[in-house]
């Protein structure tokens, strides 16, 4: 018998799944691969497939790795619900569509990994933070192969300046520097994924933090849905602290999927100046009192972090509009009402905000 709780289950989850008992037994998905699933249920692990009922339901949040389900025990098991995720991590999926790919879900803390030999950049931390914080999971940065790098101090200092409070970590798996500064996240039962481009070192510094458990390159074997034998990596493991760690796959490049939280919480610095201009809808393009170009100017708010989030903001709009156009057939003046409504949200949260 698995205890389920070891695998993340909790009241959260038990509560969402009384409703749904009679329907099968509580499982986590463990990895995903081209329409079969890789899921522990109590009684250990086994191949799953989604019902085809929820297949055709234009509704069904398809399941991912770290999603809790209910399967109906089979020859191979029938995923018959998704529980409500708490969070996830979700991206454009690449190509000129507007589907979007979630990449993992119930997802505590997400370690955003960068290397210091070639991959560190800014701008791609940004996206991976908007990401991260639209997906409601808290992001935590990595600097990996930090043995290769003589000036690691100089990188920290402008990911500091980035996004001051952001918990950031220079690491080495291989000489084992910064490893034991990540434990205070390996708490038991809850879920870490790592995330970054192709060789940054995720799957390297898993199998260092799984080391005598389980190896983060270890094969199983299963047969799809037309029979071929296909190989796949799990992408869930166990650390010695009974943490749960996904290792995602390395994204070349990173697309954002809709919503503006995230990139409201990762441009903080940038929503305070436009919150502070003197007219409500400036467009900060040289308008009286604006707080953006006077930011810039005196050399408080550097240009190209001010032109990312430019470029952001536009991706995602696009991406929403996209999505549905009909919600966007007055475009312009959508543009406008939502620039402002968020605006004001935020001033009011702040309790700041006057009718003027
Ligand atoms: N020098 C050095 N190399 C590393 C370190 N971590 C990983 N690597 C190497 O970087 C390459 C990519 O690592 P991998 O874990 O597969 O990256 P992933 O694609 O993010 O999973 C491999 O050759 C690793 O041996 C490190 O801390 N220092
Ligand atoms: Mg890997
Ligand atoms: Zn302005």
């Amino acid at each position: 018998m698995i205890d389920l709780t070891e695998w993340g289950w909790n009241h959260d989850w038990e509560s969402q799944y009384r409703a749904m008992k009679e329907l099968g037994q509580p499982a986590r998905i463990i990895a995903m691969y081209q329409g079969i699933f890789r899921v522990i249920t109590q009684n250990g692990e086994s191949w799953a497939e989604i019902a085809g009922r929820l297949r055709h339901d234009v509704k069904t949040v398809w399941p991912v790795t770290g999603d809790f389900v209910v399967v109906r025990p089979s020859s191979r098991d029938i995923i018959v619900a998704v529980l409500d995720r708490h969070s996830e991590l979700v991206r454009k999926a690449a190509g000129e569509t507007s589907e979007h790919q979630t990449v993992a879900a119930n997802v505590d803390t997400t370690f955003l990994m960068q290397s210091l030999d070639r991959d560190f950049n800014l701008r791609r931390l940004e996206r991976y933070l908007a990401m991260v914080w639209q997906g409601r999971s808290r992001p935590v940065v990595i600097l990996t192969k930090s043995d290769l790098a003589a000036n690691a101090d100089d990188y920290v200092y402008q990911v500091t300046r980035l996004s001051p409070g952001l918990p950031i970590h220079c690491i080495s798996s291989a000489t084992g520097e910064g490893l034991e500064e990540l434990t205070s996240y390996l708490v038991p039962g809850s879920t870490v994924a790592c995330v970054g481009s192709s060789g940054v070192g995720k799957s390297t510094l898993i199998n260092r933090l799984c080391s005598g458990v389980e190896q983060a390159t270890q094969e199983t074997r299963g047969s799809d849905q037309r029979g071929r034998h296909t190989t796949t990596h799990r992408e869930l493991f166990f650390t010695v602290e009974r943490t749960l760690l996904i290792d995602t796959p390395g994204m070349r490049e990173l697309y954002l999927a809709e919503g503006d939280v995230g990139l409201d919480l990762t441009f903080q610095d940038v929503m305070k100046w436009a919150d502070g201009c003197r007219y409500r809808d400036c467009q900060h393009r040289g308008e009286p009192g604006c707080m953006v170009k006077g930011a810039i100017d005196t050399g408080r708010l550097d240009p190209d972090r001010w032109e990312a989030y430019q470029k952001l903001q536009k991706e995602i709009l696009y991406q929403e509009r996209r999505a549905s156009p009909k919600a966007w057939a007055g475009s312009r003046e959508q543009w406008k009402k939502r620039s402002k409504m968020g605006r004001q949200n935020r001033q009011a949260k702040e309790g700041r905000y006057h009718e003027s």
